[in-house]
């Protein structure tokens, strides 16, 4: 009897001396954070400080930007379209007001834009993508596209033998923003079905990148599957070779090699969100870049993404200074997500973990963005 109540004592203390080390660890752990051994929110703010003329984040409401919300869907979206747009309108526009822009490459259904219409108090339009802009163009050999497919297929590539996924990064790389409905519009916020916002938006993003003079803002940022695109490298080498003055001397190339450009580390910003700068991409030298990396057939022979396409091209061709990391917005899209901490996370008063954030996992590449502005 005596000895069963020594052990239930031992086990008791046990337990007790687990909990504590488990509550010392997340201590240290936090302290660690506080301290920046683990970057957290102050570093915006050591950016910005070193920004010239920095202007500082305007409320929602103010909002001045020349700016849409950009949506491209297929009909059979609308559940996980409402979802996103759910997100989107409790975290920032019921507030905000900007409009809406849908595209798609067939016409949308009555309920798809009754449904989408209902969901925001702000405008909405539907276009119909040019079917130039769209399908896979006849030049190219659809000998070699297929036997493309089949190939990257076989090695267990997700999309792989998808024709239209391949529209899609095309259109998204070369011609959504000459889509006549976003004419109007410089600034875009794109957004994707089933995705979440997690915390308020407590300023105007479109506003912060138009008053600090950037281009291009994102959230998550980690490698591409390196065989949807083994010579995508090799051509932009070739097309920064022919055209050297497209190169910013200020550019962010160490965010995209580790060998000064010699090789193609991967890292691309994840583009299912962006909130950027139309004219960049309107401009001559993407225009070149886009036209010289189409050429080559990529998009159908390869897989091309739009992800590594759009971040080769801000990271080479601007000053890595028009780039954002968008720290303070909680964001996720499977099976990734960024999610604030401090300061940020307590003003947006964010609906989710702080330590569940990809920024400083090993498949990150965070690191290397930050880096930029540490040397
Ligand atoms: N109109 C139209 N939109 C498409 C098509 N394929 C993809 N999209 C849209 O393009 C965007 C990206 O497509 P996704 O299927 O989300 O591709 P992904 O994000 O790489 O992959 P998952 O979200 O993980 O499936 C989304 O907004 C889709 O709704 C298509 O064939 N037609
Ligand atoms: C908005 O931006 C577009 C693209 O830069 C431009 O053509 C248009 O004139 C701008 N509109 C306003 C009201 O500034
Ligand atoms: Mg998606």
């Amino acid at each position: 009897m005596a000895s069963i109540t020594l052990n239930r004592k031992r086990i008791l203390i046990a337990v007790l001396c687990l909990i504590a080390v488990l509550y010392w660890i997340t201590v240290v752990f936090s302290d660690l954070r506080q301290l920046g051994f683990i970057r957290v929110q102050s570093f915006n703010a050591e950016v910005d400080e070193k920004t010239p003329a920095f202007v500082a984040p305007r409320p929602i409401g103010e909002g001045t930007a020349n700016a849409t919300l950009l949506f491209l869907a297929r009909n059979s979206d609308l559940g996980g379209v409402l979802s996103s747009m759910g997100h989107l309108e409790e975290h920032f526009n019921k507030r905000a007001g900007y409009p809406w822009v849908f595209l798609n490459e067939e016409e949308f259904t009555e309920e798809f834009k009754t449904r989408v219409t209902a969901a925001t108090a702000a405008p909405v339009s539907f276009g119909l993508i040019p079917h130039e802009h769209w399908f896979q163009p006849d030049w190219v050999d659809e000998d070699r596209a297929s036997e493309g497919r089949r190939k990257m297929a076989s090695q267990g590539i997700i999309y792989a033998g998808s024709v239209p996924y391949r529209n899609m990064c095309r259109f998204n790389s070369g011609f959504f923003f000459h889509h006549p409905l976003l004419q109007p519009y410089r600034y875009y916020w794109r957004v994707e079905p089933d995705i979440k916002y997690f915390c308020d938006v407590t300023y105007d993003p479109f506003d912060y990148l138009r008053d600090n003079n950037k281009i291009y803002g994102f959230t998550i940022s980690f490698y591409e599957w390196e065989k949807t695109i083994p010579t995508l490298w090799e051509t932009v080498k070739k097309f920064i070779a022919e055209h050297p003055q497209y190169v910013s001397d200020e550019n962010a190339m160490n965010y995209l090699s580790d060998n000064g450009g010699e090789r193609y580390n991967l890292c691309h910003f994840w583009s299912n969100f962006e909130i950027a700068d139309m004219d960049f991409w309107r401009g001559e030298a993407y225009q070149a870049f886009f036209k010289y990396l189409d050429d080559t057939g990529g998009f159908y022979y390869e897989r091309w993404g739009d992800a590594p396409v759009h971040s080769i091209a801000v990271s080479l061709f601007a000053p890595k200074d028009r780039l954002h990391f968008f720290r303070d917005i909680g964001y996720r899209h499977e099976p990734f997500q960024h999610c604030p901490n401090g300061e940020d996370w307590a003003r947006g008063k964010c609906a989710c973990n702080s330590f569940d954030t990809l920024d400083y996992a090993p498949q990150s590449c965070i690191r290397r963005y930050e880096k930029l502005f540490l040397q």
